[in-house]
């Protein structure tokens, strides 16, 4: 059965926009945090605005609720010291209030950028597996492999179950050749959700968040094993991407890595 009250945290971005759409379909009732402020609408239960370092606001956000999906954070690379206290800080405050509350399950939004320097494979082959080497490729991505990590020690020694997922690229549409091969269209952002929330026995689990891409480049494995059925692709967006764009280049050190731009110094977005 499906957890009834969830925490959305980060539910004023891109992604906890979409989410508070299409996520309540599924029978949830959100309850809202970010640092900025947002209305909650009919249906919605509160909206609290506060930062993760405000330990108070994070009790009574977690209060009475079945489970967190937490994604809020810095989404990009940013300065040591504000990825320190939003993503690394600010996702300690947030698993210490879940068990002082005795909250059971938390959805993690990682990144693919946690393995953001691993080579990328040739596309189609869903070569890269959920136990490859973590390789961040910022400290973005570095504090992903915190999280992932802070997950797993909440599982053993708390026994609070995380789903850590390494979301490639949700956006309505893909935008870049790149993102062909790593997009997660909202609808099936939803569905790995809600298969995250309701899966039985997880522990602490790590799937790819994406699409059945045609082009996929990780392995989707442990995403289907928690009931996960990605209903699309974004082969359709293909040729003209590739018209516009071009195929990604081997030589070039922006299209090496899975991580893509996040590899060069300084980090570039989007490609
Ligand atoms: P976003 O930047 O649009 O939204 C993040 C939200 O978190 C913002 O509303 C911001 O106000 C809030 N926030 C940031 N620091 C905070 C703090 N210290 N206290 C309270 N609220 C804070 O990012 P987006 O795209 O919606 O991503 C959501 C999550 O998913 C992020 O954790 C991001 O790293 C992760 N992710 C997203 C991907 C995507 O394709 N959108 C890909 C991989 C990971
Ligand atoms: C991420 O982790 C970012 O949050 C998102 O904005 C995109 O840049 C995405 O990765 C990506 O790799 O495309």
């Amino acid at each position: 059965t499906a957890p009834r009250t969830v925490l959305l945290t980060g539910a004023a971005g891109g992604l906890g926009t979409l989410m508070r759409e299409l996520l309540p379909p599924y029978g949830y009732r959100l309850r809202l945090f970010d640092q900025r402020p947002i209305e909650s609408a009919a249906g919605e239960a509160e909206a609290i605005t506060a930062e993760l370092a405000e330990k108070e606001a994070l009790r009574e956000a977690v209060r009475g609720v079945d489970a967190i999906v937490h994604l809020a954070g810095i989404s990009l690379e940013a300065p040591f010291e504000k990825i320190l206290r939003a993503n690394i800080e600010g996702t300690y405050h947030l698993y210490e209030a879940a068990r002082e509350a005795g909250v059971r399950r938390i959805v993690f939004a990682s990144s693919n950028h946690a393995v953001g320097f691993t080579p990328r494979p040739a596309d189609g082959s869903g070569a890269i597996p959920v136990d490859t080497p973590r390789r961040p490729d910022t400290y973005y991505g570095l504090s992903k492999g915190f999280g992932e990590d802070l997950a797993s020690l909440y599982w053993d020694l708390h026994g609070i179950e995380t789903v850590s997922v390494r979301i490639g690229s949700c956006y309505p549409e893909p935008t870049t050749v790149r993102m062909l091969s790593i997009w997660l269209s909202p609808a099936d952002a939803a569905r790995l959700l809600h298969a995250a929330l309701t899966a039985p026995d997880v522990g602490h689990t790590v799937v790819y968040g994406s699409s059945a891409n045609t082009r996929l480049w990780w392995d989707l494995s442990s995403a289907r094993a928690l009931g996960y059925e990605p209903q699309d692709d974004s082969e359709p967006y293909a040729a003209e991407l590739l018209a516009a764009q071009g195929a990604l280049a081997p030589g070039n050190p922006e299209h090496a890595h899975l991580g893509g731009a996040f590899c060069t110094d300084p980090p570039r977005w989007p490609y």
